[in-house]
């Protein structure tokens, strides 16, 4: 059997009941086949992929608050330390019901190779907890905050693991987390990232995903004879990443035309107001039916449907294995000509193929919304000068990021003789850079 396929029994048979850290491993590693073929005798002897797939290390641990009611509530909060073989340990806190071990070792195993694409120093890692920040009261929400950093701030610094933003975790979490983090070690540090603008955080951070997303899309499109000029776009997901996804796609000249939530999706004929979606979601916190309600041109439905309306554009940036090979079809049959992931594993394996089999251009997540860590990295640098860089400065290096990252992905899928296979070239590209880092440090 070959060496990527004894891995990956492995890790099947080791972490049962974890279906999307398998997913994630297998993408990574069957991609990888051709690198790891051409150099099997000395990975095998060194175990390089064994290591590569087992965390340095994961805390699981108790969060106990008290909600309005006076009812203690108690959930379960995780940090996995995956690799630093290239720096500290760098990735998101998901706050989210459906959190679970297996979700945040996908999704701390994909940042390994996001945070190498970057270019910048900073290794793989991922947190959360399965609280549910939605129809909580900010008092709540301290309260779970509080807490889980009481725990947490044993494990990470500055220098160690610095974490930040993800799905439910935006401005007022991590401002509740940064103050507990502060209170308890008693060191004023760029320990998270994501911060307010007036205690170390950095300008266009909020914006970076998706803003990333759009520049490394455009950049994709502008190499494959194509653009975002007049292109329909259709989009998922409501929150951070979708939202300034939205606002960049329209500044580049295209149309946005929907934007969903996980109870129902709008399709706008006349475009996303941007400017009335970040009332009703980022202000209001409401669901999008407030949205078609001050929108005549908005029509609401329920459930699932944003891949059904016709697009030159997919940008799925709400979370994982939302596009899968029904909807991958629909695109396909409605001329679709490109994909590109804001989220984290948003495409189903089989749906992947299915795109690439019909030529469709397809960015994967860890390329494609690379944007958001690497601008994470950008507020380290500020944090450790204690500067502040204008809005203007940090944009331009991250657009020249993604730009970089998408000629890296494109060269690196040539150099294996998969010209166009991008998923192929993000791996390929990320894990060099990670395998040359853990080699020369040795067997640790
Ligand atoms: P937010 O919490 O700001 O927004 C998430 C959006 O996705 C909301 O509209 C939410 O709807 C929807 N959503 C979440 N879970 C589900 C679900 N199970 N079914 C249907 N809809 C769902 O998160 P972000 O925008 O920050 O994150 C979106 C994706 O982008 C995630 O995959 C995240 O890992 C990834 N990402 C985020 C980065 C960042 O900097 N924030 C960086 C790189 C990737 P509702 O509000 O109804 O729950
Ligand atoms: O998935 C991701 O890259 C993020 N949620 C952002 C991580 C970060 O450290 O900014």
């Amino acid at each position: 059997m070959s060496y990527v396929d004894e891995v990956i029994e492995k890790v099947v048979a080791q972490n049962p009941a974890e279906p999307e850290f398998h997913q994630a491993v297998k993408e990574v590693l069957e991609s990888l086949r051709a690198v790891v073929e051409a150099n099997e005798e000395k990975f095998r002897k060194e175990a390089l992929l064994e290591r590569l797939v087992n965390p340095e290390r994961q805390f699981k641990f108790r969060v106990p608050w008290v909600d309005d009611n006076g009812q203690v509530q108690v959930n379960t909060g995780y940090r996995v330390q995956f690799n630093s073989a290239i720096g500290p340990y760098k990735g998101g806190l998901r706050l989210h019901p459906s959190v679970n071990l297996g979700i945040i070792k996908f999704l701390g195993f994909e940042q390994i190779f996001k945070n190498s694409l970057t270019g910048l120093p900073i290794g793989g890692g991922k947190g959360g907890a399965d609280f549910d920040p939605k129809g909580k009261s900010d008092r709540e929400v301290m309260a779970f905050c509080q807490s889980f950093m009481t725990e947490l701030c044993k494990y990470i610094g500055a220098d160690t693991d610095v974490p930040a933003g993800d799905i439910g975790t935006g401005a007022r979490e991590i401002g509740y987390m940064f103050g507990q983090y502060k209170r308890i070690r008693g060191v004023y540090e760029g320990v998270l990232t994501g911060k307010g603008l007036s205690y170390g955080g950095s300008l266009a951070r909020t914006e970076a995903t998706g803003y990333g997303l759009l520049y490394l899309t455009d950049e994709m499109l502008k190499c494959n004879g194509k653009s975002l000029k007049d292109a329909t776009i259709c989009i998922s997901g409501s929150g951070n990443v979708a939202i300034y996804a939205a606002q960049k796609a329209q500044q580049l000249g295209a149309k946005v035309v929907t934007v969903s939530d996980s109870t129902g999706w709008i399709y706008d004929k006349d475009g996303i107001d941007v400017d009335l979606l970040k009332d009703v979601k980022e202000v209001k916190r409401a669901r999008l039916t407030e949205y078609a309600k001050a929108r005549p041109s908005a029509e609401y439905h329920e459930g699932r449907g944003v891949w059904t309306i016709p697009c030159d554009v997919a940008l799925p940036c709400a979370t994982q294995n939302e596009l899968d090979i029904e909807d991958a079809k629909t695109l396909a049959a409605n001329g679709c000509f490109a994909v590109a992931e804001g989220a984290n594993m948003p495409t189903t394996l089989e749906a992947t193929e299915y795109l690439q089999a019909n030529n469709i251009l397809f960015a994967p997540g860890k390329a494609a919304n690379a944007g958001g860590v690497a601008t994470s990295a950008l507020e380290m640098s500020q944090n450790s000068e204690r500067l502040s860089w204008s809005f203007e400065e940090v944009d331009g290096k991250l657009q020249n990021i993604m730009v970089n990252i998408f000629h890296n992905l494109d060269d690196a899928a040539k150099r294996y003789g998969m010209e166009g296979n991008y998923v192929a070239g993000a791996n390929i590209a990320g894990f060099e850079k990670v395998v040359d880092a853990m080699t020369a440090q040795g067997i640790v």
